[in-house]
């Protein structure tokens, strides 16, 4: 290893088990495609695309074009009072591929942004509107809404939350999760059992009065949490019900955008159209941090009233719509069209789900999900020791195995490329398959 990596003491690794991992560090330090480089010079093949960001590959040719172009030429202006023609580019590229009558876009820099900013976008619609009184905010169990505190907040993971429970902002409820092995275990996309749990927005309407509520916000397929798709009809229902109580359906597609689902947007694979969308991650296909926003128009309008001169909406970062995050953006957006991205992860889904679903009869698999490009396998806890054979997995595939996978306490977490070869697709299972059966 060089010197400069000898010395890991003054870095905090987020969301990792710090000591632990500083007793053998896993250092990346290269990588191109579907490969990474270690800092011992192994190659490794990547499950995970990045985290969910790189759906492309790794380094492609024509995004880091851009970038380098990009930085050599304009490498930042602010854009508050002035702007720059990459994020002008970039929001307009990204309307036009969003649903109809979504065609308004407001940057950020993380999938954590994008959602307090899509909150603090809810609760100004419904004043600037009169209805200052909608101040509720609806999440889900289980929902992942990243770390700032709105989206924490509204979020549903029990770890995330448990240390700041008292600081959680107010007036924040929680819908059920869809999860239930009983009903639903083993099934290939959509489960068709648990629509009516969409119902449960009905009790909390019923609870705070539905014309306190301003927005709920669910990712149309729960990532983080393990991969939890919508049961059929789920979707419809809430958008029933946020329609019947004038509720405003925040859609989080911080990991389903962008082709995870074979779609620009998940909204557009289900059918079922929110009223604001976040994103992140394949918006540079996590070259350069960037989020965006997507509003409908009637919200954007509803903000645009008053002298002509004054803010509208007090918000935005030092980083909102940076030249060269844009710039990345729209050399994404480019290839993702070039080279038909979409509709290479459409024709990948079958073979991946035949290879998720072909470790059901594991002896420690308790159940296997997928949808679109994204899939999880869920193994039992040993007793005594939870996520202990998630975290074997997870160093035995990179150490033994050259492959990097994610693993969420013990579900295995898959995000495939979105234009993998199946082959090495196929290889990839066949080697976890090898490592799970040298889990005890
Ligand atoms: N919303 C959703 C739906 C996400 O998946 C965020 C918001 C927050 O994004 P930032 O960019 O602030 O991290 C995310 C992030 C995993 C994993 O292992 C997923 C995320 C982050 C870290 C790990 O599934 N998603």
């Amino acid at each position: 290893m060089s010197a400069a990596l000898k010395n890991l003491d003054a870095y905090w690794l987020p969301f990792t088990a710090n000591r632990d991992f500083k007793k053998k560090p896993r250092v990346i330090t290269g990588a191109s495609g579907h490969y990474y480089t270690a800092s011992d010079g192994s190659k490794l093949y990547d499950t995970f695309s990045g985290l969910w960001t790189s759906g492309l590959g790794h380094c492609h040719p024509k995004i880091v074009k851009a970038v380098q172009h990009q930085v050599a030429t304009l490498d930042y202006c602010m854009t508050f009072q002035v702007t720059n023609d990459k994020a002008v580019a970039l929001a307009d590229r990204v309307a036009q591929m969003a649903p109809e009558g979504m065609t308004r876009c407001f940057f950020t820099n993380s999938g954590s942004e994008s959602v307090d900013t899509a909150l603090k976008i809810a609760l100004g619609y419904h004043r600037a509107r009169g209805e200052g009184n909608r101040t509720r905010l609806i999440g889900r169990e289980r929902g992942y809404h990243g770390v700032n505190f709105g989206g924490m907040s509204v979020g549903g993971m029990v770890p995330n939350r448990k240390v700041f429970s008292a600081n959680l902002i107010p007036g924040v409820d929680h819908i059920r999760h869809t999860q239930d092995l009983e009903h639903n275990a083993f099934t290939r996309g959509q489960p068709s059992w648990g629509a009516h749990l969409a119902d449960d927005l009905e009790r909390l309407c019923a609870l705070h009065d539905g014309s306190n509520i301003a927005a709920v916000i669910v990712e149309p397929v729960a990532g983080s949490t393990g991969v939890l798709p919508p049961p059929v009809g789920y979707l419809e229902r809430l958008r029933e019900i946020c329609d019947k109580h004038g509720i405003l359906l925040i859609f989080d597609e911080v990991i389903t955008a962008f082709g995870r689902l074979a779609r620009p947007f998940g909204a557009q694979r289900f059918a079922v159209m929110p009223d604001i969308i976040t994103t992140a991650k394949g918006l540079t296909n996590g070259v350069i941090p960037m989020g965006a926003v997507l509003v409908r128009d009637s919200i954007y309008d509803a903000f645009m009233q008053g002298p002509e001169h004054m803010i509208e909406l007090f918000h935005g970062y030092t980083y909102s719509g940076h030249p060269v995050a844009a710039a990345a953006g729209l050399a994404t957006m480019n290839v993702y069209e070039e080279e038909g991205t979409f509709e290479q992860a459409a024709a990948l889904e079958q073979h991946f789900e035949d290879l998720l679903h072909s470790f059901a009869d594991h002896k420690h698999v308790i159940d296997v999900r997928n949808f679109g490009l994204m899939g999880a396998i869920e193994m039992a806890p040993r007793e005594g020791a939870p996520g202990a054979r998630g975290g074997e997995a997870h160093k035995k595939c990179f150490w033994d195995e050259h492959l990097v996978i994610r693993n969420g306490m013990d579900t295995l977490q898959f995000s495939p490329f979105l234009n993998s070869r199946p082959d090495e697709m196929q290889k990839s299972f066949e080697t976890i398959r090898r490592v799970l059966d040298t889990i005890e």
